[in-house]
């Protein structure tokens, strides 16, 4: 499994169609929080008005069955049940786990 932010995942998200075309039975958690947050963090332990950090609600998991593989939206709270419905397979599995936007206020930059 691996674990992904939207911000990171969005730019290189054509990877997962190579996933898909190899067959890798990997499960990507996607941590969707519509924001590049740790550049928000960045800006705000720098003192600057936040810019440019915040994402549309893009519908990863309609990437992830629009590529050909697997996707799943779901919420922190139904994640556990979702982890346990997923059935191996040779399709590449996308969870788009909708969470908080939350700047990490005691990061130190
Ligand atoms: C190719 C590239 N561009 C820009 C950055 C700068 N950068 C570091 S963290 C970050 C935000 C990542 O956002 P996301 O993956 O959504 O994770 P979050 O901080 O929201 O959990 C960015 C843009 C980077 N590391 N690599
Ligand atoms: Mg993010």
């Amino acid at each position: 499994m691996s674990i992904v932010g939207d911000g990171g995942f969005s730019m290189l998200m054509g990877e997962f169609a190579s996933a898909v075309a190899l067959e890798l039975p990997i499960i990507i958690l996607l941590m969707n929080n519509e924001s590049y947050a740790m550049e928000a963090n960045a800006m705000a332990a720098a003192g600057l008005a936040s810019f440019g950090v915040r994402l549309t609600d893009v519908r990863y998991d309609q990437v992830a069955e629009a590529s050909g593989g697997v996707g799943l939206r779901t919420t922190p709270a139904e994640l556990p049940a979702v982890l346990r419905e997923i059935n191996r397979t040779t399709k590449p599995v996308l969870i788009d786990l909708k969470v908080d936007p939350i700047p990490l206020p005691t990061a130190k930059l």
